[in-house]
C-alpha cells in the first residue's frame, strides 16, 4: 500500500481483488466454494483499518509527548524563529551540488526564502543588490523571466521573480523588469478560451491565470493585446484579462474543488489560484459567488481539514501536509471576506441582480444565486487545529531549523514559506470594504467580461483599479493558543506578501503607465 495514501485508494481494492478471482480460476471450483470464507472476496477497503502513519506520526507532538519542545499551557511550542531564520538565510546561500536538479526553480527558492524571513520579522533589504542582480540574469529580450540565465521564461518563474523583486523593493528592483517585452510576453501566452499558457506553446493551466493576474496587478500592465497575440481579436473585444473567469469557472469539478485545468483532478494548490484570481478580476464579494459554486467549495475545503492532526491534505483521500496551510488554508480568508462584504445577507438577490437590465460585467453571468450564501459568522475552518497542526509538527525543532510536511520529513524553503503563510492566515482576519448594491463593476471586471457582456465593448484598454480594499486585524475570536509573540506578519489574502508591498510597487508603477 502506498505510504502517500490515507485510505487505500479504489483502485488498489479492485486490483487485490482481481489477483484473488485469478487465483480462485486455478482451483476447483467445488473445492473453491465449499472451503474458502466468503471474506476472501471482500476487498481491503472494506476490511481493513487504513494506514494512519501520519497519526501515529503526529500524534507525539500534538500531545507533547515528544520531549523536545517547550509547550504554553494550550500544549503548543512558540516559534523558533531564530532558527528559523538561520535556516532561509543559509538557504538563500550558496547551495550544495546536490541542489543543481532545482537550479530552474532558483527564483522559487528566493521567493520562498523571502516571503518566509518577512513573515518572520526580518528585514530583507540586504538583499537587494543581489535580487537585482540575479533577476537581471533571468531575464528575456522577448519578455519574462526564466529559471535562471539562457532558460525560456516561464509564468511561475516570473511571478517569483515579480515577487522577490517587490519583497526587496526600492526603484532599482522595480526597474528591473521590462514591462514592455513582459506585456508583449504575456500577451503571447493568452488565449483565445481566456486562458494562459505558462510559457509560450506550452501547457496551460490555471497557476497561469492567477500568476498572470497577480503579474499584471503589481506591474500595472495596460490590458489591451499585442496583435501578435493568439487572443487578438483585431479589435478592442478582447483583453487580457477576457475570460480568465470564465476560464476559472470551467476548473471547478464535481467534487468542488478546483482542478489544474478543465476536467482534472481536484486540488488545494489550484483552489487558491482560482480564488485569488478572481478576487483580481473584480471585487471578491462579486466575482467569487459569480463563477464558483461557492457552497460546493466550502464543503470540499472543509473535507481537507483532517482530525486528529489539524493539518490540510491538498486532496481526497490524501494526507496532511504543511504546505497546504498555505494552499487550502489560504482560501479561507478569502471566502470568509467575500461572504462577510456580501449585501445580500439583508437583503434577497446578489450584489447586482442577473436580471437587473443595469447590471454589467460579470454580474450578467452569475451561476450562483446570492442568497444563498449566509455570512461567515465564524471561522469557516479550525484555527485552533491548523495553528497546532504548524506548531506543534511542522517545526524542525533540531539546530536544523525551518518548517516541513510533517513529522519525519526534512523542513525546505518551500514548506517553510507557505507553512508561515498558512500561519499567518490563521491568525489575521481580513475584511473587505462592503460591495455596495449598486455598484459597478471596476475596470477590470469590464475587461474580464465575456465579449458579448454588455461592459465588455465599454471596457477600458487602460489600466484598471484591481484592487478591492482589504484591512486586516488580529484574528481574535475563539481560543488563542498561541502567544502573542508567535504572531507572524500578515501578508494581502491574494498576494501572499504584505500590503505595503503591494501597495509600494503598485503605486511605483501607477505613476508610470506607459513604457
Ligand atoms: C500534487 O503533489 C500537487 C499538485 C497536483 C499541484 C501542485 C501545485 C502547486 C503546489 C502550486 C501551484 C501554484 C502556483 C502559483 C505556481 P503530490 O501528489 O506530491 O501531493 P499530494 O499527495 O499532497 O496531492
Ligand atoms: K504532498
Ligand atoms: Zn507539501
Amino acid at each position: 500500500m502506498p505510504t502517500q495514501q490515507r485510505r487505500p485508494p479504489s483502485s488498489a481494492s479492485s486490483s487485490s481483488r482481481a489477483t484473488r478471482s485469478r487465483d480462485i480460476e486455478q482451483v476447483d471450483e467445488e473445492i473453491v466454494f465449499d472451503r474458502i470464507h466468503p471474506s476472501f472476496m471482500i476487498p481491503d477497503l472494506f476490511t481493513q483499518p487504513p494506514p494512519d502513519e501520519t497519526v501515529e506520526a503526529c500524534l507525539p507532538f500534538l500531545t507533547g509527548e515528544d520531549g523536545e519542545n517547550e509547550c504554553n499551557e494550550h500544549g503548543v511550542p512558540g516559534i523558533d524563529r531564530a532558527r528559523h531564520v538561520r535556516f532561509l538565510h543559509q538557504c538563500l546561500g550558496k547551495l550544495p551540488a546536490r541542489f543543481v536538479a532545482a537550479d530552474a526553480s532558483r527564483p522559487w527558492f528566493l521567493y520562498w526564502c523571502l516571503s518566509a524571513l518577512t513573515m518572520l520579522g526580518e528585514d530583507v533589504t540586504s538583499y537587494r543588490d543581489s535580487i537585482i542582480q540575479t533577476a537581471r540574469s533571468m531575464q528575456n529580450d522577448t519578455g519574462g523571466f526564466g529559471g535562471g540565465g539562457r532558460q525560456l521564461s516561464h509564468i511561475a518563474t516570473t511571478y517569483a521573480v515579480v515577487l522577490s523583486l517587490a519583497l526587496v523593493g526600492g526603484e532599482e528592483a522595480y526597474e528591473v523588469v521590462d514591462r514592455k517585452a513582459m506585456w508583449r510576453w504575456l500577451g503571447s501566452l493568452k488565449q483565445p478560451d481566456g486562458g494562459f499558457q505558462v510559457f509560450v506553446g506550452g501547457e496551460q493551466d490555471i497557476r497561469g491565470a492567477y500568476c498572470a493576474a497577480v503579474i499584471i496587478s503589481l506591474l500595472r500592465l495596460p490590458l489591451d493585446l499585442a496583435p501578435e497575440s493568439p487572443a487578438y481579436t483585431g479589435d478592442s473585444s478582447a483583453n487580457l484579462l477576457t475570460g480568465v473567469a470564465q476560464y476559472v469557472r470551467r476548473c471547478q469539478t464535481f467534487e468542488g474543488g478546483i482542478s489544474g485545468q478543465p476536467n482534472a483532478e481536484a486540488h488545494g494548490a489550484y483552489a487558491f489560484c482560482a480564488l485569488a484570481c478572481l478576487a483580481l478580476l473584480d471585487h471578491p464579494g462579486r466575482s467569487i459567488p459569480s463563477y464558483l459554486d461557492v457552497p460546493r467549495l466550502i464543503a470540499w475545503l472543509s473535507s481537507r481539514q483532517y482530525a486528529p492532526e489539524g493539518g490540510f491534505s491538498g486532496r481526497t483521500n490524501k494526507l496532511v501536509d504543511g504546505c497546504y496551510s498555505h494552499w487550502v488554508g489560504g482560501c479561507f480568508p478569502l471566502i470568509e471576506a467575500c461572504l462577510n462584504s456580501n449585501p445580500s445577507r439583508s437583503s434577497s438577490g446578489g450584489a447586482v441582480a442577473a436580471d437587473d437590465p443595469t447590471a454589467t460585467a460579470t454580474a450578467t453571468t452569475p451561476t450562483i444565486t446570492k442568497t444563498s450564501l449566509p455570512p461567515a459568522d465564524e471561522s469557516l475552518f479550525s484555527r485552533e487545529g491548523l495553528i497546532r497542526y504548524i506548531l506543534c509538527c511542522c517545526q524542525d525543532q533540531t539546530k536544523r531549523g525551518g518548517l516541513r510536511d510533517k513529522p519525519g520529513k526534512m523542513s525546505d524553503a518551500y514548506h517553510s514559506c507557505y507553512v508561515l503563510s498558512g500561519l499567518s492566515s490563521a491568525q489575521h482576519q481580513w475584511e473587505l470594504d462592503e460591495l455596495e448594491p449598486d455598484a459597478q463593476p471596476d475596470a477590470a471586471a469590464a475587461a474580464a467580461a465575456e465579449p458579448n457582456d454588455a461592459a465588455a465593448s465599454a471596457g477600458p484598454n487602460k489600466q484598471a483599479d484591481l484592487e478591492a480594499v482589504w484591512a486586516v486585524l488580529p484574528y481574535l475570536d475563539g481560543l488563542q493558543v498561541f502567544d502573542n509573540k508567535d504572531r507572524v506578519r500578515p501578508i494581502h489574502p491574494v498576494y501572499a506578501i504584505p500590503q505595503p508591498t503591494v501597495r509600494a510597487i503598485q503605486a511605483y508603477f501607477a505613476e508610470r503607465p506607459g513604457f
